[in-house]
């Protein structure tokens, strides 16, 4: 299996842990879409990382269809239950973590924009859906250590990459102080081996 990923992708590193925490081998292919060089249109038409491409060459987009061909493989943990109806709710933790990720990426990007291109409306915007999304988050945690279950699933991953990632890119949210919880939640996640082996590099 190769994976395409930029290093700071949040998406991509929720697969990169997903195969880490599976011991899953495969060979991580650095490109960045943003780069005149990419490879990711020809294999992906969206122009987005990651992409899987398996071992019979089939390619795999988005991070949750690639979450879900890897359940496919059958290695262990599960990162999904087996009932269907329990699956559509690690899904839906997932989706939650997924679009508070993508509220960040979409204010970091509007606040990067040109003075006057960038809309001071669309960036508050994009940071109440955050701070929505972490309220339902903390809500769904509550004091538990696992979202969903006895062990570490597709949602705790999910959601500790995407906390992850605001503490990159929104530092000033500040989300610890908001949720207590969820820090203690976050904090034990973030010390696994996968996830200390896929911080991003600074910058
Ligand atoms: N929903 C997609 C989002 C993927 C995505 O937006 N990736 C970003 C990198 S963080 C990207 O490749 N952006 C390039 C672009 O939008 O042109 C997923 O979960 O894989």
């Amino acid at each position: 299996m190769k994976l395409f990923a930029s290093l700071t992708s949040p998406y991509a590193r929720k697969i990169r842990i997903l195969l880490a925490e599976k011991g899953l081998p495969f060979e991580l292919v650095v490109d960045s879409p943003w780069e005149a060089n990419t490879r990711i249109p020809a294999l992906n038409p969206l122009g987005k990382v990651p992409v899987l491409i398996t071992d019979g060459g089939e390619a795999f987009f988005d991070s949750p269809v690639i979450a879900g061909y890897l359940e496919t493989l059958g290695a262990a943990p599960a990162m999904l239950p087996a009932d269907a109806l329990g699956a559509v709710r690690v899904r839906q933790s997932e989706a939650l973590a997924d679009g508070i990720t993508d509220a960040a990426v979409a204010a970091l990007l509007e606040s990067r924009r040109p003075d006057g291109e960038r809309s001071s409306t669309e960036i508050a915007r994009q940071r109440e859906k955050i701070v929505r999304g972490l309220e339902a988050l903390a809500g769904r945690v509550g004091t538990r250590r696992w979202l969903h279950g006895e062990a570490i699933g597709l949602g705790d991953v999910a959601a500790a990459v995407a906390l992850a990632y605001l503490d990159l890119r929104h530092p000033d949210i500040d989300w610890r102080n908001r949720h207590p919880a969820l820090q203690a939640y976050a904090e034990p996640l973030f010390a696994r081996p996968a996830f200390v082996d896929t911080r991003p590099p600074a910058g």
